[in-house]
């Protein structure tokens, strides 16, 4: 390493100094360093070299254990505080003037009070630490959709995954330029304690400040902070939908390419299907990924929808993965694990995984395990932080800053019963109606209540910058900017038998239902309509050689029951009673056109 370029790197702080000539941004860091007090400011500027500094200092400061490089090359392992392993809904905040435009579904603090409390907590917070400024790009460089966000941090871990989660460092500078107009997140990790823990935004000032934890959504300030919360309530301003939704290409033997987004809460299967491997069927079908979590749409001049993934890696979930064999190949290098179980050689393992339980190891908390402990090796949340140039089936369009075409959206949820495999859409209002009332059973992926069914309205409900009500307004609003809207779907992958075992086989064999989703959307294929919508004739779903389904499990997957449909109608209405006075009434109509056909 250069030691030269490394002290020019580690200035001691003094002000309004960096490599840019922005102002406002000199100015807002100098006015951090002023709070937060830091010994040492080092600017990001995203090199390979810098990288290698930091992930050497991270492994020095104990943050990073190297893993065995021949096994692993460029991976690294890190175990979070105990108390630090998913995302926390209670302690995060919508800091509007008015608590009504926050709305009922998010936690509300006045901005002045909670600016006032924050700024407590940062003051001196980064005395004898180092606050690395992480200028950082969400979108493709040059896309007209591409926002700019500075992140204030004093982790070294935070600095080494936004390097991973973003275009972060000069490119950032490089498209800001002078412009005032940039995305401000200040993190402090304090002493990683829940008592002060808050993840507050400020959709009026653009701005986020996250102190108490150093877990992925709550401090990767680019990923849930700005591309969802803040970007959803831009996105309303400016005429655009920030989405909790994947992004994949399908492409067909003869070259024919169709884009479609994927809503599906929180450890519900976006990443496992926007990288999915087509059964040996489907020859010549291919799905490349453009992104695996956050979706930017925006219409176009030509009247359809255009998506960008803001993101440049993903922050996976490990257990599953192996059910993947483009992921497993993607997080074999240059990948982060978090949380997942150590063996002696520096392997890493989890519950699941291909092949033996190692006989001993160390589990996500450092503690001894053997097969026989009562405890999980690996925690049921643990993460992988991954570029995306890793994945094997990697989309070249996930660069282009035009974005892709939407044809499909697909709407869905965890659901063990009354939801069918697939159904359609009748049209925007329906779709959008669909996407509103979606239920799904809660994961690790946030703190508490995991396997309770909750709504999660697009999959949006932890993620929504203001008022749902107003959000589902602007959904159906959107339909008059789009000539050419896309098509509207839900899926459950994870309806059980009475055995409590899965019906549908899931992972590869989805392929069978976006196939169908596909044909739908060019207008080639049958349908049957339902009380719900229209769902695959029985010839239209190919499901040949799909491996242990049979006809009956099939039958199942798809089938209404009208008996739990009345009662999925009325839990329904909790959220909706909730968001009443905001409530679209094309929603309200909707229900009653859903209930008459019941
Ligand atoms: P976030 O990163 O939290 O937003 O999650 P995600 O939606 O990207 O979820 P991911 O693809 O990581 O999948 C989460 C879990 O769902 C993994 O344990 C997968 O094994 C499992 N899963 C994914 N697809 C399927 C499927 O088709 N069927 C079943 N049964 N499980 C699936
Ligand atoms: C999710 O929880 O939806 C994630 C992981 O994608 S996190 O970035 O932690 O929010
Ligand atoms: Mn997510």
């Amino acid at each position: 390493m250069n030691r030269g370029q490394n002290e020019a790197i580690m200035s001691k702080p003094s002000g309004a100094t960096g490599p840019t000539s922005n102002k406002t941004l000199l100015t807002w860091v100098a006015d951090m360093i002023a709070l937060c007090q830091p010994d040492k400011v080092h600017w990001c500027d995203g090199s390979k070299a810098e990288r290698d500094m930091l992930t050497a200092q991270a492994v020095r400061e104990g943050v990073l254990i190297e893993l065995n490089q021949r096994k692993l090359p460029g991976c690294y392992y890190h175990r979070s505080n105990p108390n630090d392993v998913a995302r926390v809904e209670q302690s995060t905040f919508i800091c509007t003037v008015d608590q009504v435009e926050a709305g009922p579904t998010n936690n509300w603090m006045p901005p002045k009070e909670m600016y006032q409390k924050l700024r407590g907590y940062c003051r001196g917070a980064m005395k004898g630490r180092t606050m690395y400024v992480l200028p950082y790009l969400m979108g493709p460089p040059g896309s007209p959709m591409a926002k700019v966000g500075i992140e204030l941090t004093d982790s070294i871990y935070v600095a080494l995954s936004m390097g991973i989660m973003t275009r972060m460092g000069t490119i950032a500078l490089d498209q800001l330029g002078d412009s005032d107009e940039f995305n401000r997140g200040l993190h402090c990790m304090l002493d990683v304690n829940p008592d002060r823990r808050y993840i507050a935004h400020f959709p009026q000032d653009n701005t986020i400040i996250s102190v108490g934890s150093n877990y992925g959504g709550n401090v990767l300030l680019g990923k849930k902070c700005l591309a969802l919360r803040i970007g959803s309530y831009l996105g309303r301003q400016e005429g655009w939908l920030a989405e909790h939704m994947l992004i994949l290409c399908v492409e067909s033997p003869d070259g024919e390419k169709t884009y479609v987004a994927a809503a599906f809460p929180s450890a519900c299967g976006k990443t496992n299907f926007a990288m999915l491997i087509p059964p040996a069927h489907f020859k010549g079908w291919k799905i490349t990924t453009i992104g695996d979590d956050i979706a930017w749409m925006k219409p176009g001049p030509d009247g359809r929808l255009y998506a960008i993934n803001p993101e440049a890696g993903y922050f996976g979930v490990v257990p599953g993965t192996n059910s993947n064999p483009n992921a497993v190949q993607m997080i074999s290098r240059d990948t982060v694990y978090t949380n997942v179980a150590l063996t002696p050689d520096l392997d890493v393992w989890w519950e699941g995984k291909d092949g033996p339980p190692p006989a001993e190891c160390l589990d996500w908390r450092g503690n001894k395990w053997t097969p026989e402990s009562k405890e999980k090796a690996a925690h049921p949340n643990s993460r992988f932080t991954t570029p995306m140039t890793n994945n094997p089936v990697l989309a070249p369009e996930a660069n282009d800053p035009n974005g892709v075409p939407i044809s499909a959206i697909i709407f869905g949820g965890r659901r063990g019963d009354t939801v069918p495999l697939v159904f359609q859409a009748f049209n925007w209002v329906h779709g959008v109606y669909i996407g509103a009332t979606m239920g799904s059973e809660m994961t690790a992926a946030a703190v508490g209540g995991a396997g309770q069914v909750r709504r999660d309205p697009m999959a949006m409900l932890p993620f929504c910058g203001y008022h749902m009500g107003d959000y589902f307004r602007h959904w159906i609003n959107m339909h008059r900017l789009i000539k050419h809207p896309p098509r509207i779907f839900h899926v459950n992958w994870f309806r059980k038998n009475s055995h409590g075992e899965f019906l549908w086989p899931g992972f590869g064999e989805n392929m069978r239902v976006l196939k169908w989703i596909v044909d739908r959307c060019h207008g080639r294929t049958d349908a049957d309509e339902t009380p719900l919508g229209w769902v695959p004739t029985s010839k239209s779903l190919d499901v040949t050689g799909a491996p242990g389904l049979s006809a009956a499990a099939l039958e199942q997957a798809q089938h209404i029951d009208h008996e739990e449909w009345r009662r999925e109608v009325i839990r329904q209405e909790e959220l909706f009673m909730k968001l009443y006075s905001h409530l679209p009434k094309e929603l309200i109509f909707q229900r009653e056109l859903l209930v008459a056909r019941l």
